[in-house]
């Protein structure tokens, strides 16, 4: 049976994550790990919460105990756009809050899931079709930290036999909770303002192709992974997964065809510019494909489709 702890509980994908892990391995067997905002009600009301700050690796330890934890999803980090305005916050929580997770892991025998991300690659990485193995020398503090992460992961593994897997998540995209600090935000934020105001000021230029994914292929790619044959796996940390690429005015092509009257404009913010400039236009995600099945379900439409259901509903 698994006991499974979700750090970030109450973030964008840990929030969506936990739940998707319950319906899975049932309600008492998902631990949400939160730190300080609030919780939503289906989350404490669904199962066990504990307050987990990952830079103190008792507290972890305490709950891995309390709750005989054999799997973590490690979700809980500083975003990059954040991460740039506070680098050293940034290491602390994506490094320091890594290194005791994997200790724990590496204790108390658990299995881990970390996120790596796009912006583990950088400047001088191939941007277009970027390969599972290349370079990667990014120049942001978050790509800093996801390299570092990963390598780390990697070194659990072959050193001390924890069983660390990981994606390179592309942008997310939900309807659930708002993501906190990313470059990628924009891709949530134009569907919200497309339905409340028919319009969107963009912060990343036109022109600016990124990976992105919807929210129910993010949780099926790191739940997928955690349970796939280890004998198949000849990468750990992190496999390249995407769905879809495409810029500000692509996604706003897609949402014309339910809102017709939505118009963009721009207003770039030069740091998230100058992020989503080293970012790949477009990974090579085949080594998931072929290692582990890695296949997504929604595209561009059927997403867009699927987020202007669910908002128009929800606003
Ligand atoms: C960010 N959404 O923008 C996150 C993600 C691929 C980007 O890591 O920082």
């Amino acid at each position: 049976m698994k006991n499974i702890l979700v750090t970030g509980a109450v973030g964008q994908i840990g929030s969506e994550l936990t739940m998707s892990l319950r319906e899975r391995f049932g309600n008492d067997n998902v631990v949400a790990g939160g730190r300080k905002t609030k919780p939503s009600e289906k989350l404490l009301n669904s199962g066990p919460f504990e307050i987990v700050d990952c830079v103190d690796a008792q507290e972890i330890a305490n709950v891995v105990k309390k709750h005989d934890i054999d799997t973590i999803y490690h979700l809980a980090a500083i975003l990059s756009a954040v991460a740039e305005a506070n680098p050293v916050l940034a290491w602390n929580v994506n490094i320091n809050g890594l290194y005791n997770v994997l200790e724990v892991a590496r204790d108390l025998k658990c299995a881990v899931f970390t996120p790596s991300s796009i912006g583990a690659f950088g400047p001088t990485t191939p941007l277009d079709n970027t390969p599972q193995d290349t370079i990667q020398r990014p120049n942001t503090m978050y790509g800093v930290t996801k390299v570092a992460g990963e390598l780390l992961c990697d070194y659990y593994f072959k050193r001390f036999g924890v069983d660390t897997r990981g994606v390179r998540y592309p942008g997310i995209i939900s309807n659930e909770t708002l993501p906190g600090g990313g470059t990628t935000d924009y891709a949530v934020e134009i569907y919200y303002e497309a339905i409340k105001h028919k319009k969107y000021t963009c912060n990343l230029p036109a022109g600016t192709f990124l990976d992105m994914m919807y929210m129910p292929d993010a949780i099926k790619a790191g739940i997928d992974l955690m349970e796939a044959d280890p004998t198949r796996l000849k990468h750990r940390n992190a496999f390249n997964v995407t769905a879809m690429s495409f810029d500000p005015e692509i996604i706003a092509a897609a949402i014309r065809k339910h809102i017709p009257e939505f118009t963009i404009d721009y207003d770039v913010d030069p740091v998230k510019k100058a992020i989503a400039e080293t970012w790949p236009n477009s990974m090579d995600d085949s080594a998931a494909r072929a290692e582990w099945g890695w296949e997504p379900e929604y595209d561009l439409e059927t997403m867009t489709k699927d987020m202007i259901e669910v908002l128009s509903k929800k606003l």
